[in-house]
């Protein structure tokens, strides 16, 4: 396959490996919070983006191309408060959209339309994932983060599942 498109695919699946061990740290931190609802919602993410990085590996090999693992950079252990959590997540979710636009670019560059055409699942990904964050933030902001109020989002995340969409 196409050795640019490859080797950025790569450092996609390293991107989504980081996003996958940044909401499993965000996942320890609401846990040790006492926020078990936040930290289920945070672990679920953490298997999205295991398997999102899983699209791009078996996509590579589907290809001929070969998936190369790099270290996973060092991640953040702290946050103050479950609202500066959702923001660092949308913060990070607009960086992720804008890794995906780039590979789009470079696909439709190096006329590549069949990994276009497989990314066009993460661009739509995207557009949920960053609405997905905004829509906590908001209802954070409006309980202003404290009280009866947190209690309530906190076990209405705990209900959160993992479902594979990757696999839809
Ligand atoms: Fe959160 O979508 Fe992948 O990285």
């Amino acid at each position: 396959m196409n050795k640019k498109v490859e080797q950025t695919i790569n450092e996609q699946i390293n991107a989504e490996l980081w996003s996958a061990y940044l909401y499993l740290s965000m996942s320890s931190h609401l846990a040790s919070e006492g926020l078990n609802g936040f930290a289920n919602w945070m672990r679920v993410q953490w298997q999205e983006e295991t398997s999102h990085a899983m699209k791009f590996f078996d996509y590579l090999i589907e290809r001929g191309g070969k998936p190369e693992l790099k270290p996973i950079k060092e991640v953040p252990t702290k946050w103050n408060g479950p609202l500066n959590v959702f923001e660092e997540v949308l913060k990070h979710e607009q960086h992720i959209t804008g890794l995906i636009n780039n590979l789009v670019d470079i696909a439709i560059e190096e006329k590549d339309h069949a990994t276009r055409n497989m990314l066009q699942w993460f661009v739509d990904e995207q557009v949920e994932e960053e609405a997905n964050a905004q829509e906590i933030i908001d209802t954070l902001r409006l309980i202003k983060g404290e009280g009866n109020g947190l209690f309530m989002i906190d076990r209405e995340l705990k209900q959160r599942v993992f479902v594979d969409s990757t696999k839809a």
